[in-house]
């Protein structure tokens, strides 16, 4: 008989275990990112001394809270070579981890209203084909047979005048990502601390310049403090979002961040009628369907810092207003829930990856609006970076030296809706 139908308990799928005094590599973080480095420095390095800290439950941050876009037609060369290698990762990543993921490629189309924005497709359609990606930009008619539901004549207030096609692009369900990694990483001996907040990383020598704290640059990581007790360890990876430079401080380094919520909403389910992820940057709104029925609508980051994840009504009556440009026939839908993610802005819009100033004291942060689509190209990157103890090709560009070197990746262009 299915375990569903019996009164016996669901076997726990990640172990609960007490908190050690020390672990050669300690994760924060419990979400896609830090799973999965802790997974691949498992499976991919034999490293598995490692705890990841989550301060509330595995997945609770951006990871649970985005809309579950995947895609790598971005702008810049190293963009996309690097979130190449993601969407490779979740292509095969239901076999890998032995979980349905439910990854679904059913394309995805940045629609332009504008001379300006079909320029920015173009040029974003040259980038992603010198690297072998299949994107290409697309008239109204071709628009028509790929989304239907599309008005693509010129009656609407912002005609559609072409779009961005990209087919490898799609959907996958989020908590399952955060589940496989969990199970995964678990199964390899990775231990897994929820309820584990840091609160402060220790760090020895350093020249006790600059840095908020007051401790760093420069110096070691020793340790960290926890509201469960304190661990020794040589090395410290942040993977969080929202906090990640209340973490960075701990350890003296400083990031080049401010945090703002993206906003999102899901409606009822209706019967499936939207077959790919639709973007239009000039409406400010992503759409996609789920294969229960309901359509996920997402829009820009709020226009202003907050650590709020909980929706607003500005927002709902803002979206609903725009979706009604693109889709007048979803008028009669009720939106069911909103909720936000923290978005870990930079200057460039592309991340902060790699070695610090401070030995032991590594990042994988400042994500913007990409993180979750990041996942596990980040994990299996970041655990190269410890268990080699050198960058990544792939992660070389994202280092956080980029800043005052004048190295910028500027990636706000690949954005699904302005930033
Ligand atoms: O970059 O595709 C994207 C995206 C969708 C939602 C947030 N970011």
């Amino acid at each position: 008989m299915a375990r569903g139908l019996t009164n016996r308990a669901w076997p726990r799928v990640w172990r609960e275990q007490p908190l050690k005094k020390s672990y050669d590599v300690v994760i924060i973080g419990g979400g896609v990112h830090g799973l999965a480095a802790a997974y691949y420095l498992a499976t991919n390095h034999g490293i598995t001394d490692v705890a990841v800290l989550e301060k509330s439950y595995l997945g609770s941050g951006g990871s649970g809270r985005n809309t579950a876009i995947l895609r790598s037609n971005y702008l810049t060369p190293e963009g996309v070579a690097f979130y190449d290698r993601s969407l490779q990762l979740y292509k095969t990543m239901a076999v890998d981890l032995n979980i349905n993921v439910m990854f679904s490629e059913r394309g995805h189309l940045t629609l332009a209203h504008t001379d300006a924005a079909l320029r920015t497709m173009r040029w974003r359609a040259e980038v992603n084909k010198l690297q072998h990606i299949d994107s290409s930009v697309i008239g109204p008619e071709e628009i028509a047979s790929v989304a239907p539901s599309l008005d693509v004549s010129d009656r609407p207030r912002y005609p559609i005048l072409g779009a961005l096609y990209h087919p490898p692009g799609g959907i996958i369900r989020h908590d399952a990502v955060v589940w496989g990694y969990a199970r995964g990483a678990d199964h390899r001996g990775v231990e897994l601390h929820q309820k584990t907040e840091v609160l402060d990383i220790v760090v020895a020598g350093g020249q006790g310049v600059a840095g908020r704290s007051g401790k760093g640059p420069g110096g070691r990581v020793t340790g960290v403090r926890t509201n469960r007790g304190d661990i020794a360890t040589p090395l410290v990876v942040n993977c969080t979002a929202g906090w990640a430079t209340l973490l960075a401080d701990m350890a003296g380094v400083r990031l080049p961040i401010s945090t703002r919520p993206l906003q999102a909403a899901v409606t009822e389910p209706v019967k499936v009628f939207l077959p790919t992820v639709v973007v239009s940057g000039s409406l400010h709104v992503y759409v996609s369907q789920t294969d229960r029925g309901e359509l996920v609508f997402g829009g820009s980051v709020d226009p202003y810092s907050n650590y709020s994840i909980g929706g607003s009504l500005d927002f709902s009556e803002e979206l609903a207003g725009h979706v009604l440009q693109l889709m007048p026939a979803v008028s009669k839908m009720r939106l069911l829930r909103q909720w936000a993610g923290l978005c870990d802005m930079t200057p460039d819009y592309s991340p902060v990856m790699g070695f610090t100033p401070v030995d032991g004291f590594l990042c994988d942060v400042g994500w913007g609006t990409y993180g979750f689509k990041a996942g596990p190209v980040s994990g299996e990157t970041m655990a190269e970076c410890i268990a080699t103890g050198s960058t990544p090709k792939l992660i070389a560009p994202f280092s956080l030296e980029r800043f005052s070197a004048g190295r910028l990746v500027g990636e706000k262009g690949a954005a699904s809706v302005g930033h």
